[in-house]
């Protein structure tokens, strides 16, 4: 026991319940070796096993883990030489209970109501949708979503993509949705090319609080180096409340705004249209869309989305860094691959899809045009 022992390195886990952490290392001398969880020393025992091998192989097992079993784990090795230590993260991937109900058997009663929808104030037709968010979140995907759900079958009404990182989405346009007859709900979506991460592509900020205002005619394109002027063919210089958005959509990647901080350009952007909404009185939401990319357990089965503290971290991240209240945050996912409809998905835009129905109307039911 002569020589001075490195430094443990553990590696840190995400685990499911039930599973068993298992940590060790392989010292380079002989050692004595001590398991600390949270600063206390664990014994040998029960559901942790403990095996030290030659004074050199280092072992860990908590079989069947749970909720307390999440922690920081240190392995300490001593010789005459020198004290030594190396720390890890166990996180458990999963919640004991749901923290959101998922309400699946209302999905039903929800795509029900949202057929049946009514505006509540006679000079709208349509309930307006603007989508904002950057490019390759999936805003023209939920227009394909949204309508795949209404219609019963895969639609895909507004191109998609992710691959250029530019955006497909050039000319403003507002998308119908329809049902399985073809008949429109009173529901339409204008999809906004994307807020790039750099300054100068994407839609103008100014472009977009036009938007919000109505004054943004179908076909206009944007452009990223000079906004819509009052000269311009597309301006509607008297706008109707019918032309005006009626709630904002903020459309964010649950997986890449791990990626994002409070002073990159694309949040920059949200924060300001966001603002722009909320000094219109205009109501906004957050669909946090890839679901599916940012956690094992959801990909898996949809029915985990509640219980993911991932996916709950991600909606956190969104509030934080948008500035938006977790109530008003939906975990989606879009049909991208698939052939067939599923119940899951459905629940999930549908309910997103309801509160924003209801933001929406709530808006218009106290204003008029004039
Ligand atoms: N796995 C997965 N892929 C998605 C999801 N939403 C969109 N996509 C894919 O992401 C890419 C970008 O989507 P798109 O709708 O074009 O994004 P946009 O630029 O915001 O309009 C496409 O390849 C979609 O098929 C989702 O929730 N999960
Ligand atoms: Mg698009």
């Amino acid at each position: 026991m002569g020589t001075t022992p490195s430094a443990p390195k553990l590696n840190g886990t995400h685990i499911r319940k039930g599973d068993t952490v298992r940590l060790s290392w392989r010292s380079n001398c002989g050692v004595y070796g001590t398991w600390k969880k949270d600063e206390k020393v664990l014994a040998h025992g029960g559901r942790v096993s403990i095996s030290h091998k030659d004074f050199k192989h280092f072992s860990l097992e908590v079989k069947d883990a749970r909720q307390e079993d999440e922690g920081n784990y240190t392995l300490e090795l001593s010789n005459r030489k020198a004290r030594v230590s190396g720390s890890a993260a166990v996180t458990l991937l999963e919640f004991d209970t749901e923290w959101r109900g998922l309400f699946l058997a209302e999905t039903d009663e929800v795509k029900k109501t949202l057929e049946a929808f009514k505006v509540s104030n006679s000079e709208v037709r349509c309930l307006r949708f603007l989508l904002q968010g950057p490019v390759g979140v999936g805003k023209s995907s939920i227009i394909n979503t949204i309508n795949s759900v209404f219609q019963g079958q895969m639609v895909n009404l507004t191109p998609t993509d992710a691959a250029t990182g530019k955006s497909h989405t050039i000319a403003y346009q507002a998308y119908p949705i329809e049902d399985a007859q073809k008949k429109s709900l009173p529901f339409v979506f204008n999809d906004i090319m994307g807020l790039e991460n750099e300054k100068e592509s994407g839609a103008l900020i100014a472009d977009i609080i036009s938007a919000l205002k109505g004054r943004v005619k179908d076909g206009y394109k944007f452009n990223a180096s000079s906004a819509l002027t009052e000269t311009d063919f597309h301006y509607n210089s008297a706008p109707s409340l019918a032309d005006k958005v009626h709630c904002l959509v903020t459309v964010i990647h649950a997986n890449n705004i791990f990626l994002f901080t409070e002073e990159d350009d694309a949040i920059q952007k949200m924060k300001q249209v966001r603002k722009a909404a909320r000094d219109l009185g205009v109501p906004d939401v957050v669909f946090m869309t890839h679901v599916d990319h940012c956690c094992p357990l959801v990909k898996k089965d949809l029915n985990n989305i509640y219980l993911s503290k991932r996916i709950k971290a991600a909606m956190q991240r969104c509030s934080d860094l948008v500035g938006v209240p977790m109530n008003c945050i939906f975990p989606v996912k879009n049909y991208h691959q698939e052939t067939k409809g599923d119940a899951k998905t459905e629940c999930l835009i549908l309910h997103a899809l309801d509160k924003a129905v209801k933001s929406a109307d709530d808006f218009v039911r106290v204003k008029s045009s004039n």
